[in-house]
């Protein structure tokens, strides 16, 4: 449809489809900005010394089939660089090996999310990652990731593209999860790659990332079945999988459809690994309800007399999450919103039974916590929601109703706490800083991009994370809007040898 009658648009004009996911705030942004020194409301603390990235799906070209899903735009970083109270913004593509063929091509040769089958054949031979999913920052290097590719690594103040990387060679799959973990005590990182063998494999790999940055550990394992594994969760002394029926079959995909589908007559599994022993050792257990798990908190142990109880800590839905990808029995279904969930696992039970009780009773996404806790007990959880409360939902975009709310639980002083940004603003994933690296947990601030949707406009907000009701310490106000994003990082600034 052209807005102007005049105008008739001569096929093959560029033009996104008139579809949500290209639409409103969700539209494609396509424009790599720098901005220096950015409008600052209130003040920025001036400990804040660093650079907070994060990426988006932010697509480059209208979809080769007429519809898409956002799961599936090019990878697009944001890094807003924070020093002396003062903010630069940065927005980059990455120039995956999928990004510079279309840019060469000056249209979609790529098809489907995921689905090689459903590519133009200029597509063959080049890799359909997007890159668009997270940040990583491990031994002095930055990474942006998807869970269906290999890492790329960008310089941290130009957010130039260096290359795909496999580690110096130590890593063989194809892929590595948007999700690895830092385990705080000893520097390393612990991640993992699913779909090892390719399209709709069972097989996934456990990668131990030394202090040289490389994979010094691989381990593997075979899935009951191949399921989206797009989180994962690990402890001092165990790892954890969650294996859920959002499915890949290498005949559907073949034949053109999504690649993902729910199937509710599978159940979802568990994977308990203790991390010495390794996957020799792996256990399975049964879940009691058709559960996926969305994103993970954090795993941690608790040991007395009678034995080791492990607590994953994570967001799970009782439907598909991701409302993109069909349920096979019964194509209306609504998707079940998520909530935050605690399983607890008695390791001395030699049944399948586990604990299953809702951790905060709120629906909620994009879990984090101080990440000096990871792997152990945490006291503070901080997370996107809604609470009525304080104002009605926003008009639903192509990932759902957008979050109203931040909201911080306390979980010793068993309190929860908000942050509301406005009619028409939307928070998105938060990301926790603290104050200094000595600071008692959750002692600094919660960092979160706000969409001004009446504005078409992004904002940087500053929170107190233990007093979020108390409103921003500083808004960031960008000129202009960058794409709703999924996962970041902060990355302060003598790590960045700044
Ligand atoms: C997710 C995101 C992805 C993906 C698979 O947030 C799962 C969940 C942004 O890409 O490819
Ligand atoms: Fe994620």
């Amino acid at each position: 449809m052209t807005t102007n009658p005049e105008v008739t648009l001569a096929e093959p004009g560029l033009k996104f489809p008139e579809i949500l996911i290209y639409r409103g705030y969700s539209a494609p942004v396509r424009i790599e900005a720098d901005v220096h020194d950015l409008e600052v409301i209130g003040r920025i603390p001036p400990e804040l010394n660093g650079a907070y990235f994060r990426n988006s799906a932010d697509p480059t070209y209208p979809p080769l089939h007429g519809t898409d899903i956002f799961l599936n735009g090019d990878g697009m970083v944001h890094s807003v660089r924070l020093e002396n109270g003062h903010a630069d913004l940065k927005t980059r593509y990455v120039r995956t090996a999928k990004f510079e063929l279309e840019r060469k091509t000056r249209r979609a040769v790529f098809g489907a999310y995921r689905n090689p089958f459903t590519d133009a054949p200029e597509a063959a031979g080049t890799d359909s990652n997007t890159a668009n999913t997270s940040m990583f920052w491990h031994h002095g290097k930055l990474y942006a990731l998807k869970e269906s590719g290999r890492p790329y690594e960008l310089d941290p103040r130009t957010l130039e593209t260096l290359g795909e990387r496999d580690f110096n060679g130590t890593l063989k799959s194809q892929t590595f999860t948007a999700h690895p973990k830092l385990d705080p005590e000893t520097g390393e990182a612990i991640a993992f790659a699913y779909n090892t063998a390719g399209v709709a494999s069972d097989e996934i790999e456990i990668y131990t990332l030394d202090a040289t940055g490389d994979i010094a550990r691989t381990e593997k394992f075979k899935a009951p079945y191949c399921s989206m594994v797009h989180d994962f969760l690990v402890s001092r002394n165990h790892i954890a999988f969650v294996i859920c029926p959002m499915v890949c079959d290498w005949e559907r995909v073949k034949r053109g459809e999504p690649y993902w589908h729910w199937d509710a007559t599978k159940k979802t599994m568990i994977g308990i690994i203790p991390r010495d022993e390794g996957v020799r050792a792996i256990r399975w257990y049964t879940c009691p309800v058709v559960a996926m798990e969305t994103h993970t908190f954090n795993a941690w142990e608790e040991s007395s007399a009678q034995g080791t109880r492990l607590h994953l800590d994570h967001f799970v839905t009782g439907s598909g999450w991701l409302s993109q990808f069909p349920d096979i029995h019964n194509p209306e279904a609504k998707e079940k919103p998520p909530f935050g969930e605690r399983w607890s696992f008695d390791l001395a039970d030699p049944t399948d039974h586990f604990e299953i009780r809702r951790l905060i009773n709120h629906i909620g996404e994009m879990p984090v916590i101080d990440s000096r806790y990871a792997m152990k007990r945490a006291r503070h959880f901080w997370f996107g929601t809604f609470n009525p409360a304080f104002g009605p939902m926003l008009p639903i975009g192509p990932k759902g109703p957008p979050f109203t709310c931040l909201g911080h639980f306390d979980e010793a002083a068993d309190k929860l706490n908000f942050y509301y940004a406005g009619p028409d603003s939307a928070p998105e994933e938060p990301c926790f800083v603290p104050k200094n690296a000595d600071a008692p947990e959750g002692e600094g601030w919660l960092l979160t991009m706000v969409g001004r949707r009446a504005e078409n406009r992004t904002d940087l907000v500053i929170l107190d994370a233990l007093h979020l009701d108390r409103g921003p310490v500083a808004i960031v106000k960008f000129p202009c809007r960058v794409h709703e994003g999924f996962h970041g990082t902060f990355v302060p600034a003598g790590a960045l040898g700044w």
